[in-house]
């Protein structure tokens, strides 16, 4: 039989995608759980097949230009791809595949958890019992917002998008969206959704803001300074998707004047760097890129991963293949 394809995955994954990869695969594996350097991805772009990188390998032009002509496929663990210059790898004829479907529910779920968290003060309710200064129930401590009959502005109504409206509803919240295109009209009645074609009039209404988008160079800073000031006192925003969509730095001013009421943030613009002004804030819950980091989302997501190489190896399209244009 043919020689087994090399595979370099950067970071450990579970035990069970690790060693169904050594079945299938001549794979090197990365026993370190930390990001590679660019000195140890060039490496591995000499020597691999396919490479697995992850949001945290920034697989650039630079490190592209010294792939060698062996590397095909790059079979990322994870949807988002804005770390993989897909210009340049399309370029030089590579292959890139991302893992979508398989963490929208559990990225839902943490959009919801933040949503939560932040209109009821989770967070902050816990740093006071563990403080050890709580003393008893009030009629007026820790009043936070309910979120029933509040507006959901989802900007990004993709599979996420549509994974937090869902949720949403059950809480009471009611749906409303911006989104390059409008969804399909079933999907929408499905979802009472009400499309806002202008993301200003939206954010000028809603109650919370869901960020689901990916980060492309048309979403940097969507939420930018002047939109920030768009919303209201009482509004709070939520992001899940990446830092970069928002400008941080506007959005702690924003919060530090309160401007708006809080943030839920699982993502940043320069992970694992915190903007210290947010570490200052009470009205912000900051989680460390959480969102799908369950084990079965991983497991599904190496299964994934596998299945995009296989079918690579076998000659045929894999069927997580990544277009500049999708984007
Ligand atoms: C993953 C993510 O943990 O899939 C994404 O886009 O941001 C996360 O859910 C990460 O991508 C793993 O590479």
């Amino acid at each position: 039989s043919a020689k087994k394809p090399t595979i370099v995955v950067t970071r450990k994954l579970p035990d069970a995608v690790e060693t169904r990869m050594m079945e299938l695969f001549d794979a090197r594996l990365n026993l370190d759980d930390r990001p590679m350097t660019p000195a140890e991805l060039i490496e591995a772009v000499k020597v691999a097949d396919v490479l697995v990188p992850t949001v945290t390998d920034r697989v650039d032009a630079r490190i592209l230009a010294q792939a060698g002509p062996q590397l095909r496929l790059i079979a990322s663990f994870g949807t988002g791809v804005d770390h993989i210059d897909l210009a340049t790898a399309r370029q030089k004829g590579i292959t890139v595949t991302n893992t979508p479907g398989v963490l929208t529910e559990d990225t839902a779920d943490m959009t919801m958890a933040l949503v939560l968290a932040v209109s009821r003060r989770l967070t902050e309710g816990e740093r006071l019992v563990r403080s050890g200064t709580w003393e008893g129930w009030g009629p007026t401590l820790m009043l936070g917002h309910r979120i029933g009959g509040k507006r959901l502005g989802i900007i990004g109504m993709g599979r996420i998008g549509q994974a937090v409206a869902k949720r949403a509803r059950g809480f009471g919240l009611s749906i409303h969206y911006h989104n390059r295109r409008r969804v399909h009209p079933d999907i929408e009645a499905e979802l009472e959704a009400t499309y806002w074609e202008s993301l200003d009039q939206m954010l000028a209404r809603m109650d919370v803001i869901s960020i689901n988008c990916p980060h492309t160079p048309a979403t940097y800073h969507l939420l930018s300074a002047r939109r920030l000031k768009l919303l209201r006192p009482t509004s709070i925003v939520v992001n899940t998707s990446r830092g970069e969509v928002i400008d941080e730095n506007a959005l702690a001013r924003a919060l530090a004047g309160r401007e708006i009421a809080g943030a839920g943030l699982d993502v940043f613009e320069h992970e694992p760097a915190i903007n210290p002004k947010l570490l200052e804030l009470d009205n912000v819950v900051l989680m460390p890129h959480m969102g799908s980091a369950t084990i079965e989302g991983r497991i599904d997501m190496g299964e994934k991963v596998i299945i995009n190489i296989k079918t690579f190896i076998d000659g045929h399209t894999p069927p997580d293949r990544v277009l500049e244009q999708m984007f």
